[in-house]
């Protein structure tokens, strides 16, 4: 079984990134049997809006050092850059001439994040699926690993390439999206009602991975709440703390019930408290092995290895679709 996953080298990731996402990688990669896993860092998909340059740089170097710090074993998987394997841009052509632009404009993370760019929204924003698409669909993926939002860029994906499929004959594997229902979606720590974003401005809303373990910490304790003063799990009167709790229980692995009756009868100072010793123990253990894998030359040895597999597969497959669609000479 092949499975394919990727995040955005935009700021560092987040908390929500981590468990919505990277945390199930490493789950993934230790849990599955048989399989060939492959985590890549989309720096072409990061481009689709306004990024400095430097900055850039900085965070895709950041995010390949933490996908090793949080557990991914270069031994056991497959880690690589987007943009140094030509095919994804290659394809994602090809699959351009397979999709309607009235597709693209329904997608949901399109609408919004075009809203915010006003006048100057980038084509490449529109076709943004697309390349994912073609991201998951050039290795034949069986799985891909995502948080909730990402649910319609993998439903458009399966429709592209059924829709090859019929046109061209059986070419692609059809993926089949990775949700795990608990941490899907992080909420902001600010905003119960908004997705946890590493590109918010309020960044009281947000941990990342790298934060100061002090500023991280404080951020937990003064998370929003409610008055009702209850450790409950209910979406719908009490979505912070249904938040607090969802992020608590993913990081110790235990269960809501068992959560909720630790702090019956206690109010959500001790519970924070409590959440805030737990945030900032995993930050530490993350931050530890991350400035280890910065220090040392495994980053550069282990991408160049992710890269030339990632390219051996991507060429065979490109091959075969240019075949199919009737491309070039042979
Ligand atoms: P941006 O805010 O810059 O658009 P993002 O924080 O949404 O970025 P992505 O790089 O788009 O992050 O997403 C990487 C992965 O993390 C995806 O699988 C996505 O579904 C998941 N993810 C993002 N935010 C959350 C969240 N709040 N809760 C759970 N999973 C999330
Ligand atoms: N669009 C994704 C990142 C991403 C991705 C992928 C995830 C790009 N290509 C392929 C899984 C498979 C996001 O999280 N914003």
């Amino acid at each position: 079984m092949r499975i394919i996953s990727g995040i955005q080298p935009t700021n560092v990731p987040t908390l929500g990134n981590y468990i919505g996402a990277m945390k199930n990688f490493v789950k993934i990669q230790n849990e599955f049997e048989d399989v060939d896993l492959l985590v890549f860092v989309a720096d072409l998909h990061s481009i689709t809006v306004e990024r400095d340059r430097a900055e850039l740089k900085k965070n895709i170097k950041t995010l390949a050092a933490l996908y090793l710090a949080i557990g991914l074993d270069p031994a056991k998987c497959h880690l690589f850059i987007q943009s140094e394997v030509p095919e994804h841009t290659e394809l994602s052509y090809v699959l351009e001439c397979n999709a309607y632009i009235g597709e693209m404009e329904r997608m949901i993370q399109f609408k919004e994040k075009s809203a915010k760019e006003g006048a100057s929204v980038r084509t490449g924003l529109l076709t943004y699926p697309i390349l994912m698409a073609a991201d998951i669909l050039l290795y034949d993926a069986d799985k891909v690993p995502v948080g909730e939002d990402q649910k319609q860029h993998l439903e458009i994906t399966k429709v592209i390439a059924e829709r090859f499929n019929n046109k061209y004959g059986d070419t692609f594997t059809i993926p089949e999206p990775y949700i795990l229902k608990s941490g899907a979606r992080i909420m902001s720590l600010q905003d119960p009602l908004k997705k946890m974003s590493k590109s918010d401005p309020n960044q009281k809303g947000y941990i990342t991975l790298l934060d100061n373990i002090d500023e991280a910490k404080n951020k937990i304790r003064r998370a929003v709440t409610d008055s009702i003063g209850v450790v409950k799990y209910d979406q719908e009167n009490q979505p912070a703390v249904t938040n607090l709790i969802n992020i608590y229980s993913n990081l110790t692995g235990e269960s809501i019930e068992s959560i909720e009756k630790k702090y019956e009868g206690l109010g959500y100072k001790e519970f924070k408290e409590d959440l805030a010793n737990i945030v900032g123990d995993e930050l530490t253990k993350i931050q530890t092995k991350y400035n280890e894998i910065i220090k040392s030359d495994i980053l550069n040895k282990v991408l160049d290895e992710g890269r030339d597999y990632a390219h051996y597969l991507a060429v065979k497959k490109i091959r075969k679709v240019h075949k199919r669609v009737g491309l070039g000479r042979e």
